[in-house]
């Protein structure tokens, strides 16, 4: 009778391995099969437009996403026509090939990923925004992007969207059914930063290791108008992108206390950055 129920339960531990399996396969597949849909519609998109596909508009600045607001800001910089009104702005896909955003579409091209978009861009249109700056300088903006986008950032996500998750609607509009889904994007999130490793960490320590960061560009940026000197350098479109989270997007953080405070350096950088490329910031925010 007891060897029965053991053999029961493994029969009943084999179906649900295998119908987990089979229920994963199929989620992947579905995923794929959506993708191929969403991206077959873009292939039909103007091939004279490029198409930024980002995150919708937001409340204290046009982007609250760091790799939007980046790709925006070089778009501006290259000066690469795309005009929000035109509708080359796409927010109905913001998520791409690679399930991130931003993205873009181009003569029928799809590229994933704010970097790699700006690298082909630079090779399309022969562009180099790095003419002025010298070798250190652009060392030094590399590794400050680098930190700021795959470290700052977790300090961003701690913030936003682990410790006041429901205060992301004073960010940006969002829509109901999405506001139901918080806690579990939020839980995601958070286990995305325990296999970082960063979770791992408290909070407060979270918050002192990319407040550190923030220290880091400052000293970078020192009395510079711009990471590339006298005029910004291509990296200069991701610094801004990330510092200006710091200054616009995250109110009430120690992030935005330290660019109003100590490291107001940053702030007067975006500022700068944000007069120089943005003279209608405040018509790209969500007003609503
Ligand atoms: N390395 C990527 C990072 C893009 C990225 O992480 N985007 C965020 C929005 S700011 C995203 O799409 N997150 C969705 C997710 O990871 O599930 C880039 O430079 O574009």
């Amino acid at each position: 009778m007891g060897c029965c129920s053991i053999e029961l339960s493994l029969t009943n531990l084999v179906l649900f391995g295998v119908l987990f399996f089979i229920g994963k396969k199929a989620i992947k597949f579905f995923q794929k099969w959506k993708v191929e849909k969403m991206l077959e519609k873009w292939d039909e998109a103007p091939k004279d437009k490029l198409i930024l596909h980002t995150v919708w508009r937001s409340k204290p600045m046009p982007s609250v996403s760091p790799f939007g607001l980046k790709l925006e800001t070089y778009l501006r910089m290259a000066k690469i026509p795309y005009e929000v009104l035109n509708n080359n702005l796409d927010t109905t896909d913001p998520m791409g090939p690679k399930g991130k955003l931003p993205w873009i579409t181009y003569q029928g091209v799809h590229v994933a990923d704010s970097q790699l978009c700006i690298e082909f861009l630079n090779k399309k249109f022969d562009i180099s925004l790095n003419k002025s700056a010298s070798k250190e300088q652009l060392a030094a903006a590399r590794a400050c992007r680098v930190m700021l986008e795959d470290h700052f950032l977790w300090g961003l996500v701690q913030y936003r969207f682990v410790d006041n998750i429901n205060a992301l609607s004073q960010l940006m509009k969002i829509p109901g059914i999405f506001k139901l889904l918080l806690p579990i994007r939020s839980y995601q999130l958070k286990q995305r930063m325990i296999s970082n490793g960063i979770g791992k960490h408290t909070p407060t320590e979270i918050y002192q290791m990319t407040g550190a960061d923030l220290h880091t560009v400052s000293a970078v940026l020192g009395s510079k108008k711009f990471f590339g000197g006298d005029e910004p350098c291509e990296d200069d479109c991701a610094l801004f992108g990330s510092v200006a989270q710091a200054v616009w997007g995250l109110p009430g953080s120690s992030f935005e206390r330290l660019c109003q405070g100590e490291l107001k350096n940053l702030k007067e950088y975006c500022v700068r950055m944000k007069e120089r490329y943005w003279a209608d910031w405040d018509d790209c925010r969500d007003k609503s």
